[in-house]
């Protein structure tokens, strides 16, 4: 029986009415597609009440609501989600035995919604199933891309993209919402406060509910479809002109239709802009209509609403708030005290390339009265802090700073951990935090553990249940109470066989999808995240290069079997980035097919990784690579997923692995490389890659095979730009930290010679990471930020 009391029969009825008259289908003749939706259906039935019920406690008390605003939410699979968090997960099994397919082969048949580009996407996953658990009022708001983030496929070792189609099946967890729908302009002329936009498009809602924990509350994630004012030119049409009689309802279409359009061109500069408006637009103009159903007074609105950005993507928001408040008669002064009591935005990045800017031409272009009220912003600064620094301009060198405009129209500015947040304070944001020393706090990332351990690692998690108890899926600090069981030997055994369970089931999948055998008494060791030069998944693969080099040379060595597994994909415009993902494949296939290594070593790539996929490789990962330029990464949470479920890190003092490795112990960490100080410091020693080369003969041997084609045979010059790069450009020290990254590999391969000693570490890292819940987190959102409380 379940929490809400359903029983196997009475689900299973319920599976059975939706697959007759929801689906229209006989159950002997229903596709794994037809019971999947049936299926789901039926549970999402199980949420609607807990939905409604939230909603009414939320008018009934009059709480304050918060709203997370984000271009991306990568929420990945929601079945076996939805029945997890609602207490029905097997209840769902046994209502499909003897009747249906599994209740697994149902949920490995949805297809990810990837609505997201990687952490930031992600966290934001993360964040609306812990509001729910908490019991925070709280709507996401976001756009429903019909096209996720694209498909990866490798063509000779090439990535090659093509389109995510995931709504071409109907998406069973969404209530369309025709109703509640926004006109969004764009374009045209500004006459005195008054603007009148030269297009149109209409936003229309598509609602998922999100549960949290046990079913007792649930939350909105309100995602923006865009589609015309006007549906076709009828006249044109009957002209015979078919294509130019679809074009307006194509192009307003476009808006919706994919995440990230390649905006290396004009038009898609001002597509993503579009996108960013239409989203943000949207939302307030809904946040308003609810605020204003209940509330007269405009300026009360930061009493009564917290609303979040999720980087800058959504940073237009600021004028977008005043335009709407002064339309419901305040004054711009008015409206602008109230915007920036009632915005917070989030900084996710270090890199001053990811920090958006816009041309002012574009800006006044698609959003003329935008560029206005963005330039007395502008004004109203300078006169606030008549001294300040050129540098903190929201507009500069003709182009619009989003972040700065989205820090100085916040009510608080957070990093996303400790590390991060120092130096946003030290860098990014240092003129600006000289003015405004209260604006910046630090909320360190989390992650869900309903998903990323219960969801994902059922051996793991059984085990914890009943060597500590329930309890700890809400309250993830109770893992320490795992602590005293670490040295009881038959604990530890059985921490060890959940983890070969997952590694079996990681080789079998991995032989079935890329016919690779791969050893489940090896090494796993895994680096997954979106491939990028500061993310050195370059270090990774020259360093394994190395590896097998020397096992070539000295073949009956005392070496430990490993398995390099790598997963990822590259910004489809970042040649540098696809150059290593070729790379890591032309390394992989020359070690593979090399009968001299004997399967001692293995090198993985499945293409296509996402977040079904994370599920599979981070509970049968033994080894987390963290291994970013210290300074680079803000925080990481791939890094949290791997460590909960007890794989050890190697990885630099960055992001959140410094916060990290203080709560699971150094002892039980693998450390290396620069500092971010010293990284700082390292880049003004002109030549430092190629002094740091020559002092390592085993970089320079792996330099030498790179050169001689032994990667790509026929081929010699096609690493040429790696090389090059590693030679003279190292902006991200991988000569610098190869040795020290290597040092570390050889103390994992001597640590894994001791199999007790290693579990036992591999447990203290899963008792110990109680702390990157993201409950923790959003309870430090609630208190620092957002001034709210929990309304369960
Ligand atoms: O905060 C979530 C996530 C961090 O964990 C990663 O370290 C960081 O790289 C990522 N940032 C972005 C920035 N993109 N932009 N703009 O994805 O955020």
């Amino acid at each position: 029986m379940a929490l809400d009391g359903t029983t196997p029969e009475e689900l299973r009825e319920a599976v059975l009415w939706h697959l007759t008259y929801t689906l229209g289908k006989d159950a002997g003749h229903s596709s794994l597609y037809d019971w999947r939706m049936a299926m789901s259906f039926a549970l999402r039935d199980r949420i609607v009440e807990p939905w409604f019920a939230s909603t009414r406690k939320t008018y009934e008390t009059a709480a304050k609501r918060v709203y997370y605003l984000s271009l991306e939410f990568l929420i990945g699979r929601l079945l076996e989600d939805a029945a997890i968090n609602l207490g029905l997960r097997d209840v769902a099994e046994r209502a499909l035995k003897g009747v249906g397919p599994a209740f697994d082969e149902l949920v490995a048949d949805e297809p990810d919604a990837a609505l997201g580009n990687g952490g930031l996407g992600r966290l934001a996953a993360c964040f609306l199933d812990s509001l729910s658990t908490i019991g925070v009022p709280a709507h996401g708001y976001g756009i429903r891309y019909e096209h996720g983030l694209f498909r990866q496929r490798f063509e000779g070792g090439r990535q090659a993209e093509t389109a995510e189609d995931w709504l071409r099946q109907k998406h069973p967890w969404e209530f369309e919402r025709p109703e509640v729908a926004y006109e969004i302009g764009f374009k045209g002329q500004v006459h005195g406060d008054f603007w009148e936009p030269a297009e149109s498009v209409i936003a229309t809602a598509h609602d998922m509910p999100i549960v949290g924990w046990q079913g007792k509350w649930a939350n909105t994630l309100r995602l923006w479809a865009a589609e015309p004012t006007e549906l076709f030119d009828l006249d044109r049409f009957n002209a015979g002109d078919y294509a130019a009689a679809a074009e307006p309802e194509a192009l307003a279409r476009t808006i919706s239709r994919v995440l990230y359009p390649d905006d290396t061109t004009y038009a898609g500069k001002e597509l993503r802009l579009k996108q960013e408006y239409f989203m943000t637009s949207a939302a307030l103009q809904d946040i308003l209509r609810r605020y204003f159903a209940t509330n007269s007074n405009a300026r009360d609105l930061p009493k009564h609403v917290a609303i979040q950005l999720n980087d800058t993507h959504p940073a237009i928001a600021s004028p977008e708030l005043i335009r709407l408040l002064m339309v419901r008669g305040l004054t711009f002064e008015e409206a602008a005290s109230t915007a920036e009591r009632t915005l917070n935005y989030t900084n996710h990045t270090l890199l001053p390339e990811a920090l958006e800017r816009w041309s002012t031409w574009l800006m006044g272009n698609v959003l003329p009265q935008h560029m206005d009220l963005i330039e007395r912003l502008d004004d109203r600064h300078r006169k606030a802090h008549p001294n300040r620094p050129k540098s903190v301009g929201l507009v500069l060198n003709n182009e619009v700073q989003m972040g700065t405009l989205a820090f100085v129209m916040a009510n608080r500015v957070n990093g996303v951990s400790a590390l991060h947040t120092e130096l946003v304070k030290e860098t990014v944001f240092a003129d600006l935090h000289a003015l405004h020393p209260e604006k910046i706090v630090n909320e360190t990332n989390g992650i869900t553990p309903r998903r990323w351990l219960k969801l994902a690692n059922p051996p793991l998690s059984g085990l914890i249940s009943e060597t500590i108890g329930e309890g700890w899926e809400a309250d993830l600090d109770r893992l320490q109470a795992l602590e005293p069981a670490i040295d009881d030997a038959g604990f530890i055994e059985r921490f060890s066989a959940a983890k070969r369970h997952n590694k079996v089931a990681l080789a079998d999948w991995i032989r079935g999808t890329m016919d690779i055998a791969i050893d489940p008494d090896a090494i796993f060791d895994v680096q997954i995240k979106r491939i990028h030069e500061y993310k050195r998944q370059l270090l990774n693969i020259l360093q394994t290069v190395s590896l097998w080099h020397r096992i070539r040379q000295n073949p009956n060595g005392d070496w430990v079997p490993q398995v390099r597994i790598f997963g990822g994909k590259s910004a489809p415009g970042y040649a540098v980035a696809k150059e290593i993902i070729h790379f890591i494949n032309d390394v992989a296939r020359t070690i593979n097919s090399d009968p001299e290594v004997r399967g001692l070593l293995k090198v993985v790539y499945p293409p296509n990784y996402n977040v079904s996929m994370a599920e599979r490789l981070i509970p049968a990962a033994d080894v987390s690579e963290q291994i970013s330029t210290a300074g680079k990464e803000a925080s990481g949470t791939g890094n949290m997923k791997f460590a909960l479920n007890g794989a050890l890190t190697v990885g630099t003092l960055d992001g959140a692995n410094v916060e990290i490795r203080e709560q699971v112990g150094a002892d039980n960490f693998f450390l290396f490389g620069l500092t971010a100080p010293e990284v700082v410091a390292r880049r003004r020693i002109p030549d430092h890659a190629r002094l740091a080369i020559e002092a390592s003969q085993n970089l320079k041997d792996v330099l030498q095979l790179i050169a001689e084609g032994v990667f790509s045979p026929g081929d010699p010059e096609r690493y040429h730009g790696i090389l090059d790069r590693i030679w003279h450009h190292d902006y991200f020290l991988v000569a610098s930290d190869f040795d020290g990254y290597d040092a570390a590999q050889g103390d994992i391969a001597q640590a894994w010679k001791d199999q007790g000693h290693w579990m036992r570490m591999a447990a203290r890292n899963t008792a110990r990471m109680g702390y990157f819940s993201s409950d923790r987190t959003i309870r430090g959102y609630m208190a620092d930020i957002w001034d709210v409380t929990s309304a369960m």
